[in-house]
């Protein structure tokens, strides 16, 4: 089919091609055009899937000759280029984006509604690709949107998930999980490479011979082989000619499986053999911290990453030549330790396919990958049992092995005698079962290691990774996280858009966020103010029609102070916090109900991992809380409480712009950086936050007096675990707070049933390992100052342009530059329009 090759040849550019012309007039005949072609229909019968889809292959015509074009450019110049190895990418909807980035939504709205179409209609109709569960796939996406922008040849490694993250409904206010079905109706945006297609093998034994110059070699004879598929996705940077690949693989039984040869008579066994080497892709695991010794998720990550590797070794072969200059061609950035298993990989394919010997394979590996950790939760750090490896990856373990030997060697050489330090370090954990450290893995294996917040990546060096510090400091660095504000404000918040870019005078602030401060000197414009508040309360009033059609709930965006946490539900990010304040301010309107206060909407979004009892517990808790005071007409002309189900990236967009006020309130130490702090800072929202993550590089940016600070330190929560934390005395030694979590097991919020949240109260009063009650003061105290800036319009929103003006740093395209500067040593490649 024409449609799933890219073109060998660019087609002439010219406005009057249908292919490639951006007037209306060629948008318009190439709409027509792919209605009919593509998807066989004319106007009076298509289905608003066949509209999408005929605007989607509109639009990525419009990227093909770009993408050919960067394609023969980094080819022909042997550009350096950065393989980002990622399970997962929360990549949320295509259309608009690229619609932007081409440069064309306005004229290809102008063209849609002169065919009499209604372009909203056709964005809402995409499924969005959420092959990610949180911030770290979220990171993935915004960066392949920033090194197409900031022109970094790249490639994107993943893996094509059948089924990404799970839909969320709420039924009677739990969380009830939907499979998500976004291949069902086609993917536009992508084009099968049947061709580019890989073997991964699994199991078996190896065996150790020598060849006749006596050298060592190995052979894996493994006992299960599946094919890995290329499916490619063109990123196109924002108003450049850069198109850089996001190159997913799909399992599917081996070309050579064949009835026949490999399943005499056994039918049914050669199907079976079929649908396991398929399952491999099939779903996406729905946790944001990995579930313990999970034999599938083990086969994914080599999967993927076994693909990648020797995509990358065919890459070099066909254009640089030799491998001896493999980590010259390319670095590769390991996105946490899902694909650290890179590291024996390479390893093995340099040396037992390619001949190499252990030094120079080593030297290559060393200087090709580098390592970002994105959690120091414990319970988060990857660890496969020795056994399970064994079972798997045979060979790799034996490889694993000898990278241990040899780096135990080097400890022992420098910490003479230290055998403490020896064990702590080693890749393999002796400690109870036999476990692999994949972490270690990752750093001993990486030139460069990086955390993702300058308060992380600190950390990082005092705990988890501290003897991989003191021993080698000089390869670990920061690299603050940042956004696109491609899709995260020009998508998702035009109105926001269209007026920064009257006050600046220009549009540079899209590929320039510094630009923002130009921003500054109209803070406190009456004329600026004005029409930044008229844009907030449009962006709440959509929010709030949407809300009411989709879950029923009704708020005010005129009186409303709309204050929004949307995130994965975690203990460590304390929505249980915000819903303790809203139960002391429910308590006190029902004490005094002729309170004078601001009216506030809480607004809630974010997904349980299915297996994880108390967030979900959380949400119902939400959901029952919203129940009770939405429906005591005492109270709901002043608060309102809302859970929006199935926060994804297409319902991020709708909150974002929406939001007054910003809850970024984990327990300091805890959240690496964060992402949605940023997001929800861009689009005017104040925060209310910890210092923990990214909030404290923000506030430093927008300027303390412009950010709503509370609770302890990292520090002050490291002294006080070390002391001896007892939830019970501050429980005991706070009245108001004894009776808000004495309401949550009343039966007030469940219908009288006083066990239903118990296990909450309960953990919180006896354990409250994130420290809720001990700063529960100091957040209500932050909540009342908070309630009483916004209650002084003039001062509220020249804080809030003043975040806006001062969120330069958190683009994406920072981020991206400072990883290219300073880690990948990677030149741009301009490629011309
Ligand atoms: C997240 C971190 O929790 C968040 O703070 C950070 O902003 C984000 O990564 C991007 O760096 N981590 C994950 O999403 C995750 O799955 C487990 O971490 C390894």
């Amino acid at each position: 089919a024409p449609e799933t090759e890219a073109p060998t040849e660019v087609p002439a550019a010219t406005p009057e091609h249908t292919r490639t012309g951006m007037s209306k007039a060629s948008l318009k005949q190439a709409y027509i055009d792919n209605l009919f072609y593509i998807q066989g229909r004319f106007r009076e019968v298509a289905t608003p899937h066949d509209l999408y889809m005929a605007a989607a292959f509109t639009v990525r015509d419009r990227m093909l000759d770009r993408w050919v074009k960067s394609a023969q450019v980094y080819k022909t110049s042997h550009a350096r280029t950065v393989c980002y190895l990622s399970a997962e990418y929360l990549l949320g909807p295509h259309l608009a984006n690229n619609l932007v980035n081409l440069g064309i939504s306005e004229v290809a709205r102008r063209a849609g509604e002169e065919l009499d179409l209604d372009f909203e209609a056709i964005l809402e109709e995409e499924e969005e690709p959420g092959l990610g569960n949180g911030g770290l796939g979220r990171l993935a996406a915004c960066y392949m949107d920033s090194l197409a922008t900031v022109q970094i040849p790249a490639i994107g490694y993943g893996i094509r998930y059948e089924f990404g993250i799970f839909d969320q409904d709420i039924q009677n206010g739990w969380q009830v999980e939907r499979s998500d079905t976004w291949l069902r109706n086609g993917n536009p945006w992508e084009i099968p490479r049947p061709k580019i297609s890989f073997p991964v093998r699994y199991g078996g034994h190896t065996e150790h011979s020598r060849d006749q110059a006596g050298r060592s070699r190995v052979r894996w004879v493994a006992d299960m082989v599946v094919s890995g598929v290329a499916f490619d996705t063109p990123v196109l940077g924002y108003g450049v000619g850069n198109v850089n690949l996001l190159r997913l693989w799909k399992a599917e039984a081996p070309e050579s499986f064949d009835f026949q040869v490999f399943n005499v008579g056994d039918y049914y066994g050669a199907v079976h053999a079929k649908i396991e080497a398929e399952t491999i892709s099939k779903v996406l695991y729905p946790n944001d911290e990995p579930e313990a010794g999970k034999e599938l998720r083990l086969k994914q990550q080599y999967f993927f990453v076994s693909c990648s590797i020797q995509d990358m070794i065919r890459l070099h072969l066909n254009t640089v030549g030799p491998l001896e200059t493999f980590h010259e061609k390319f670095v590769a950035q390991l996105n946490d330790t899902h694909p650290a298993i890179a590291v024996a990989e390479l390893m093995r394919l340099l040396m037992d396919d390619h001949a190499m010997p252990w030094d120079a394979a080593w030297d290559i590996t060393r200087n090709t990958f580098c390592y970002t950790n994105h959690t120091l939760l414990p319970e988060a750090l990857e660890t496969w049992s020795v056994a399970l490896f064994e079972r798997l990856l045979p060979r790799h373990l034996e490889i694993i092995y000898e990278i241990n030997r040899r780096f135990l060697d080097t400890v022992r050489v420098r910490y003479l005698g230290d055998e403490a330090r020896v064990a702590r370090m080693s890749l393999i954990d002796e400690t109870g079962g036999r476990r692999i450290r994949m972490a270690h893995l990752a750093v001993v294996g990486s030139r460069a290691v990086n955390g993702v917040a300058a308060l992380h990546s600190e950390l990082i060096k005092t705990t988890i990774l501290k003897d991989f510090y003191e021993m080698s400091p000089e390869r670990f660095h920061n690299v603050t996280n940042g956004v696109t504000p491609r899709r995260f404000i020009v998508v998702s918040n035009p109105r926001l858009a269209e007026l920064i870019t009257e006050f600046c005078g220009h549009d540079r602030w899209i590929r320039d966020l510094d630009c923002l401060r130009d921003l500054e000197e109209h803070a406190e414009d009456p004329a600026l103010q004005a029409r930044w508040r008229e844009v907030k309360t449009a962006a709440k009033q959509d929010l709030a029609l949407w809300l009411s059609q989709h879950g029923g709930v009704v708020l005010d965006p005129q009186t409303m102070m709309f204050d929004i946490q949307a995130k994965r539900m975690h203990e460590y990010k304390r929505q249980h916090l915000n819903v303790l304040h809203i139960i002391r301010v429910y308590q006190r309107l029902k004490q005094n109900p002729n309170l004078g206060m601001v009216p506030r909407a809480f607004i809630f979004g974010g997904k349980a991992a299915p297996g994880y009892y108390m967030a979900k517990l959380m949400i119902k808790l939400i959901n029952s809380v919203a129940e009770v005071i939405n429906n005591d007409p005492q109270v709901n002309g002043f608060i309102r409480v809302a859970f929006m189900a199935d926060f994804n990236v297409k319902n991020g967009q709708r909150l974002y712009p929406a939001a007054d006020l910003s809850e970024q309130i984990s327990l300091a130490g805890k959240e690496a950086s964060g992402t949605g702090n940023m997001k929800f800072s861009m689009n005017g929202a104040l925060t209310v936050g910890t210092l923990d993550g990214a909030n404290i590089e923000i506030r430093d940016e927008v300027g303390a007096e412009n950010f709503f600070l509370f609770g302890m330190t990292a520090e002050e929560v490291r002294r006080k675990q070390a002391e001896g934390y007892r939830p019970w005395d501050y429980y005991h030694g706070d009245d108001e707070l004894r009776s808000d979590i004495d309401l949550v097991t009343s039966g007030l919020f469940s219908h009288g049933d006083t066990n239903l949240f118990r296990p909450l109260a309960d953990h919180l009063i006896n354990q409250d390992p994130f420290m809720v009650l001990a700063d529960y003061r100091a957040y209500l105290n932050c909540q009342d100052r908070i309630s009483e800036v916004y209650d002084r319009p003039a001062e509220w929103d020249r804080m809030s342009i003043l975040n806006v003006a001062r969120m330069g740093k958190f683009s994406s395209d920072r981020s991206i530059r400072d990883y290219a500067e300073r880690i990948w040593g990677i030149e741009p490649k301009p490629i011309g329009i």
